[in-house]
Parts: structure tokens; C-alpha cells; sequence
């Protein structure tokens, strides 16, 4: 029995499922998860020794590579100086005037723990402010697990939200409507059926919870334009695309202007930092100043944003993310033609340093196309990348991701793996 089985047995005897994340079990792709002892840049070591060339990087916040010299330098200065205090330090203002400089949208900033906590705030300052109800969520995207964004598509005219998990009462999902991703026409009807009674559109502008998915422009315009005419929040959740596509997220690609922003991952740099932020105006109705009460024990705390601000330095340097999409692209055109070579239906994109694979003809262009890619072949091929020492994301519905350490060589090491295993795909 390998280690790592031995660990998986007996972590389900006192966690539920073994681990403290759902898609870190391996129920999608089946097998035995990796039980990582050690990272250091584009690599991680598993409780068997065994090493891989890592495309999750802690599910984005390790862009600039695991164990970076000059974050860990960072935490342990701050860390020896004490771990949290409950009370302001000047590192939180370092922080978020960090990220008002670039994410010019935002003017102000609260910072959290986690991306949960940022939606979840987020959401219940743009009720607060706007004095409604009613949210715009959309099929495939994912903003934590805050009862209210727990909501599937519901049945009838109006796709009012029903739970999809147990425990979230009818109530808590019904003034949630699920639309699709990059379908105007529906926006547009749903604006004009009920756009008086909607407090916030929140999506991710660059999907990356159903797999890689882009948002066309239009898409975006026609919520920035319905928003703005109605008086609704427009949320961009960029917990997963901030400072991962582009320097300033994926609303700098599109050049929209959400009226808040949801962050997260990178500005922690592996440890817990999120931050919801936008408009001051709207900033200004939260505690302690105004009526929509939000609070957090670590919020900001120093080692976090030490790791973060240490993060955020290395990425403004300068060629940071031409030399990052650069490499992602390397990646996903070398792997579809890896797939030709062998005769699989495949299709890849990246955006910046994020990248989606898909066991299908064509690069989906909404959530029905990536459902109806081949998932047992995307699970075939994991295994094979697997034991083939590259660690991709142990779901076919989710991104992968590149540090800036994932040289040429460490590319080329996972094309040579990626032929070997379209080849045994192909067998
Ligand atoms: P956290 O609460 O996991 O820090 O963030 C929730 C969240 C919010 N918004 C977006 C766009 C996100 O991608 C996430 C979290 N992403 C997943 C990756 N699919 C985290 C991995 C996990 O759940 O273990």
C-alpha cells in the first residue's frame, strides 16, 4: 500500500471524505489523492516521494511558483513579529492601496479570508445598498459556498434558483436566478421582465469553475449596460481570473468597469487573504460606517499579507505576465498538437496564465458545450498524466494553471508525458 493510500484510510476515519475540500478527493476522476509533503516552484513532491509538475498551484495563488524565496523571507519576518492581533497594522493599508492602484474600479476595499466570505460580503452590501432582493448568478460558475450561491437553474419562465445542496432552505435560494453564461438575449429579458427588483449580476468574467470558459464582450456589455439602466450592482467575481489573466484581471481585457469586484488566491499568495472592493460610494454602507454589518477574527492578518504584498510585488515586475501567457500558450497548443499527432478529438485555450482542456472537437463557447465533452476520456487521460508525474486539476470542470516557473523545460517535460498519454488514449 502506498502512502499515500495509507494517509487517504486514515484521513476518512476523522475528516469527511478525507479531505477538507470536495474536489481534492479525486471523486470526479476516481483513484487515490496525492498526498503532498513539499512544493518548491513548478513542483510538488506526493507522501511517496514522488514528484509532479504542478498545473493547480493551490488552485492559483502559487502564480509567481511554490515556496517563492522572497514570499517565504516575507511570512517568517512577519510571522516572528506575531501572528495576528485584531487590530489594524499598516501592512492592511499597504494592501489595499495596492490593490486600488491595480484595480483602478476599485476605490475601496475590505479585505477578507477567503473567496467565500468576499462573495458572500459582496452580495449582501449590493442588497444593502440597492435595498433588493433579487441576484443574477450564472449555470457553471461558482462563488463559494455561501447558501444563497448554492442555487441551480430552476424550472419555469423565470429560472428562479433551487438548492443544490442539502441544507440550504428554498427560501435562502429563491431570490437567486441562474441564467447562462454568455446568453444576452435571456439577460435582456430577465432585465426586462423584473429589472427593478435586482440588486447585483455576479459572474466570472473569465469562467474557470465548469472548466475554462471566456465571456464574449457582448455578454459583458449588455450586463454593464442593464446594470447601469436599472440601478443593479454589476459584481465581477475575479477571485480566480484577478491578477491570473492580466495584471488587472479580466476587467482590464474587456475594458468594462464592474461597480464592485470580488478578489481572492493570488493576493493571498497561499495563504488566506480575499477582499471584495469597488465604488466608494457603495463601500461606505459597511460597518463600521454604515448598516451592512460584515466582520472577520483574521481579516487581514499580517502573515497573510505578507505573503500577499510579497506576491504582488513579483508579479508587477516588468514581462511578468507577457512571459506567463506566453508559456500557457506553449502549453495548450502544444498539447492539442500532441492530440492531432495521436488521433483525439481535443481542444485547449489559455488567458494568461489559466488554461482549460477539453476532450471535444472545438473550444466550448458555454456551459452545454463543456458538458458535453468526453469526461471519460479527460479522466483517462489524468490518470496517464498522473503516473506520468504531471498533476493536472483532478476534475474535467475545472482550469489549470501556470506559475512563472514553469520554464520551457518543465513545458516541455509535460508535452513529452502529454504524448505518451494521448497515445495510450488513442490505443
Ligand atoms: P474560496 O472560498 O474557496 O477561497 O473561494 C471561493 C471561490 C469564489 N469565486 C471563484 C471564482 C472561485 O474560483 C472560488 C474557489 N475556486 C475553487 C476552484 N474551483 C477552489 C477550490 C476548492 O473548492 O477547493
Amino acid at each position: 500500500m502506498s502512502q499515500n493510500d495509507s494517509l487517504f484510510a486514515r484521513a476518512q476515519r476523522s475528516t469527511p471524505g478525507g479531505v477538507n475540500s470536495p474536489v481534492r478527493a479525486f471523486r470526479s476522476v476516481g483513484g487515490t489523492p496525492r498526498f503532498i509533503t513539499r512544493a518548491e516552484g513548478p513542483y510538488f513532491w506526493d507522501a511517496d516521494g514522488k514528484r509532479y509538475i504542478d498545473y493547480i498551484g493551490s488552485w492559483g495563488p502559487a502564480i509567481v511558483g511554490h515556496a517563492h524565496p522572497e514570499v517565504i523571507k516575507a511570512v517568517q519576518a512577519a510571522a516572528a513579529n506575531g501572528l495576528s492581533f485584531g487590530a489594524p497594522t499598516e501592512g492592511e493599508i499597504l494592501m489595499a492601496e495596492e490593490i486600488c492602484k491595480l484595480v483602478p474600479s476599485i476605490e475601496m476595499v475590505r479585505l477578507v479570508s477567503s473567496g467565500t466570505e468576499a462573495a458572500m460580503s459582496a452580495l449582501r452590501l449590493a442588497r444593502g445598498v440597492t435595498g433588493r432582493d433579487m441576484v443574477i448568478k450564472f449555470e457553471g460558475c461558482y462563488h463559494g459556498h455561501a447558501d444563497s450561491m448554492l442555487v441551480k437553474a430552476g424550472s419555469g419562465l423565470l429560472t428562479f434558483g433551487n438548492p443544490t445542496s442539502a441544507g440550504v432552505p428554498a427560501d435562502f435560494a429563491k431570490h437567486t436566478m441562474v441564467l447562462d453564461y454568455n446568453d444576452c438575449a435571456q439577460l435582456e429579458e430577465t432585465f426586462s421582465n423584473m429589472g427593478d427588483r435586482i440588486a447585483a449580476v455576479i459572474v466570472e468574467p473569465v469562467a474557470g469553475n465548469m472548466n475554462l470558459l471566456r465571456a464574449t464582450s457582448e455578454f459583458l456589455q449588455t450586463m454593464r449596460r442593464l446594470c447601469t439602466q436599472h440601478g443593479a450592482v454589476l459584481m465581477f467575481d475575479e477571485v480566480m481570473s484577478g491578477f491570473r489573466v492580466a495584471l488587472g484581471g479580466a476587467q482590464s481585457l474587456y475594458g468594462i468597469q464592474p461597480d464592485m469586484t470580488v478578489l481572492g488566491k493570488v493576493i493571498g499568495g497561499g495563504l488566506p487573504v480575499a477582499a471584495f472592493g469597488g465604488r466608494a460610494d457603495m463601500m461606505k454602507h459597511l460597518a463600521p460606517l454604515g448598516p451592512v454589518y460584515q466582520a472577520g477574527t483574521l481579516s487581514g492578518n499580517p502573515v497573510a499579507v505578507a505573503a500577499g504584498m510579497s506576491t504582488l510585488k513579483i508579479i508587477q515586475q516588468p514581462g511578468f505576465y507577457d512571459k506567463l501567457g506566453a508559456q500557457t500558450r506553449k502549453l495548450v497548443d502544444g498539447l492539442a498538437a500532441a492530440a492531432k499527432d495521436a488521433g483525439v478529438a481535443f481542444s485547449s485555450d489559455a488567458v494568461g496564465g489559466m488554461f482549460g482542456i477539453y476532450f471535444s472537437e472545438q473550444v466550448p463557447e458555454n456551459y452545454a458545450q463543456i458538458m458535453a465533452g468526453n469526461k471519460e476520456r479527460f479522466n483517462q487521460f489524468f490518470h496517464a498524466m498522473l503516473d506520468a508525474g504531471v498533476y493536472l486539476a483532478p476534475s474535467a470542470f475545472e482550469a489549470g494553471f501556470v506559475s512563472a516557473m514553469h520554464s520551457d523545460a518543465v513545458i516541455d517535460e509535460t508535452l513529452a508525458a502529454a504524448r505518451g498519454s494521448f497515445a495510450k488514449l488513442a490505443a
